[in-house]
C-alpha cells in the first residue's frame, strides 16, 4: 500500500515554497519579515502573559510563519480548479466576501484548514478573489477580456495530473507531494511580460486597476504574503523609520488590551517594469505586489461581530474626512467608539461576544469536580478559558487593503448585487460558515475536558 504524505505537511511545504519564491521576487518583503520577527521577539520578552497564552494554545511555535497570501482569478473555471488544488492540501473555502459595494469588482473566499489541530500545524491561508466580469460596463471590452482569459492556462499539466491523482487515490506519495508543490507554485509566480498590448492594458486600467491586474497577465501572481505580528503599531512605526512606504492607516479595530478579530497594514505596492507583447515589444509598468502584516485577536460570535460592525461604522461616520487624511484623529475616534466593546476576556465570555477554548487547569485532579456544570467548573478554577484566534478576514479591511494598493483611483462602488449563489456555483461547492467552525472548536474543547473529568 502507498504511504500518503499528510495533507498538512503538503500545505506547510507549499507555504514555505511560496514564501521563498516571494522573498526572492520582492526583496522588500524579506525586510518586512525580518522586521516583524524582531518585534515579535521584543514583544514576547516584555509580555509574559501573552507568552503564557500563546504557549497554552500552541501558537508560540508558529508565530513567525506566514499567515496568508492573496490571489485574483479571472474565470469561474479557474476558481473550480483552484478549489481542487487547495483541497489537496486540506484547504477549504471559508466565508464569502463581497467587495463590489466597496468599489472592487470581485467576490472572494479564503482557503484554509478548518480545524484546530490542522490550523495549529500550518495556519497558511489564501484569500482568493474572482473578477466579476459582468461588472465591466463596456460590452466590447468585456468580450475581449473574456477571450483573453479563455486563452490562458494558469495550471501546469503536471499540477492538473497530480490534483486528479490525489482525488482518485485519496492522497499523494512523498515524491508526488514534492512534485505537486513545485508544479503548484508555478501558477502563482510573477511574469515580467504581458500577453496584451500596452494600449489595451491602459484601457483595462481605465476601467479598474484590478481588471488590468487579472486580464493583463498569464496567471494569478501571488500579490502579497502576510506574517503575523504581535505588535502591529510598533511595526507600522518602524516601517516609517526604516523608510518603507507604509499604508496610511491600520485597518480593523483599535489597539486594545484584549485584541479582537484582525488588524492589518501593508507597505504600498511596488511599481514594476513590464514588457507588453500584444503589439510588438512595449515597455511599461504595473503596480500590484506588496507586503502585509496582520495582528489577530479573538474570534467574535455573530453578536460580537454585529457590535464590531456597528462601532466601526459609527467611528468612520463621525469623521468629516477619509481616515487616511488624519490617521491619529481616526484612531482616536475608533478608541472612543470602542469603549462600548468590553475589553476583558471574562466579559467577552459572559456577554457571548467571543469564542473560547475550554481547558483544564493543571491542578484539576486536586479539586472537587462533582458539579459538572460549566459555570461551576469555571468558578472553581477547574476549567479556564483561552481565546480562539480569528482565522478569517474582514470585508471593510480587505477593501482598504485593495484600495491602498491599487493606486489612488478610488471607485464609488458597483451596483451589482452580492451574489454568493453564483460564486458557490463557480466554486463547485458551498463555502463553510466561519462561525459554525469556531462554535465547533469551542464545543469540542469542552467535550474533551468533560471526558477527562470522567
Ligand atoms: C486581497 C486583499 C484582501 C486581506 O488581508 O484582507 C486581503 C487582494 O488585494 O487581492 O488579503
Ligand atoms: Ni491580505
Amino acid at each position: 500500500m502507498i504511504q500518503f504524505v499528510p495533507k498538512t505537511v503538503i500545505r506547510h511545504n507549499f507555504s514555505q515554497a511560496m514564501s521563498k519564491m516571494y522573498q526572492t521576487e520582492v526583496p522588500l518583503y524579506k525586510e518586512l519579515i525580518d522586521l516583524v520577527a524582531d518585534i515579535n521577539s521584543d514583544t514576547l520578552e516584555k509580555d509574559d502573559e501573552l507568552k503564557r497564552q500563546l504557549t497554552n494554545t500552541g501558537e508560540l511555535e508558529r508565530i513567525n510563519l506566514e499567515r496568508h497570501g492573496a490571489i485574483r482569478l479571472g474565470l469561474p473555471s479557474e476558481l473550480t480548479t483552484m478549489r481542487r488544488l487547495f483541497a489537496v492540501m486540506d484547504m477549504h473555502p471559508v466565508g464569502y466576501y463581497d467587495l463590489s459595494s466597496a468599489g472592487v469588482p470581485v467576490h472572494s473566499t479564503a482557503f484554509r484548514a478548518i480545524n484546530s489541530a490542522e490550523l495549529q500545524a500550518s495556519p497558511f491561508r489564501v484569500f482568493c478573489s474572482l473578477l466579476r466580469l459582468e461588472l465591466i460596463k463596456d460590452d466590447k471590452l468585456r468580450q475581449i477580456a473574456l477571450e483573453i482569459l479563455q486563452n490562458r492556462q494558469i495550471f501546469s499539466d503536471g499540477v492538473l495530473f497530480l490534483i486528479e491523482k490525489s482525488e482518485k487515490e485519496g492522497g499523494l506519495s512523498s515524491d508526488d507531494a514534492d512534485l505537486f508543490v513545485t508544479e503548484a507554485i508555478k501558477t502563482f509566480k510573477w511574469h515580467k511580460t504581458s500577453p496584451i498590448s500596452k494600449a489595451f492594458y491602459d484601457k483595462l486600467l481605465s476601467q479598474h486597476r484590478l481588471i488590468a491586474d487579472v486580464v493583463g497577465f498569464y496567471g494569478p501572481h501571488i500579490n502579497h504574503l502576510t506574517p503575523r505580528t504581535l505588535d502591529i503599531d510598533a511595526v507600522q512605526d518602524e516601517m516609517g523609520s526604516r523608510g518603507i512606504a507604509a499604508k496610511e492607516i491600520i485597518e480593523g479595530p483599535p489597539r486594545r488590551k484584549c485584541p479582537i478579530l484582525l488588524r492589518q497594514t501593508s507597505f504600498k505596492a511596488l511599481n514594476e517594469a513590464i514588457i507588453f507583447t500584444g503589439d510588438g515589444r512595449e515597455e511599461g509598468y504595473h503596480t500590484a505586489r506588496f507586503g502585509e502584516i496582520e495582528q489577530r485577536g479573538i474570534a467574535l460570535t455573530p453578536k460580537g461581530r454585529s457590535l464590531y460592525d456597528k462601532l466601526l461604522n459609527k467611528a468612520r461616520a463621525s469623521l468629516k474626512f477619509a481616515p487616511e487624511k488624519d490617521p491619529n484623529a481616526y484612531y482616536q475616534a475608533l478608541t472612543e467608539t470602542f469603549t462600548a466593546f468590553p475589553d476583558e476576556y471574562q466579559a467577552l465570555y459572559n456577554d457571548g461576544l467571543a469564542y473560547f477554548y475550554y481547558q483544564l487547569n493543571d491542578h484539576f485532579s486536586d479539586k472537587d469536580t462533582s458539579d459538572k456544570s460549566v459555570q461551576s467548573l469555571l468558578d472553581n478554577d477547574i476549567l479556564r478559558l483561552e481565546p480562539i484566534v480569528y482565522e478569517d478576514f474582514l470585508p471593510v479591511s480587505a477593501a482598504g487593503i485593495f484600495q491602498s494598493n491599487l493606486g489612488e483611483d478610488t471607485n464609488p462602488g458597483y451596483e451589482g448585487k452580492s451574489n454568493q449563489d453564483s460564486f458557490e456555483q463557480d466554486l463547485g461547492i458551498k463555502v463553510y460558515d466561519e462561525c459554525d467552525l469556531y462554535q465547533a472548536m469551542m464545543d469540542k474543547s469542552l467535550e474533551e475536558c468533560l471526558a477527562k473529568l470522567g
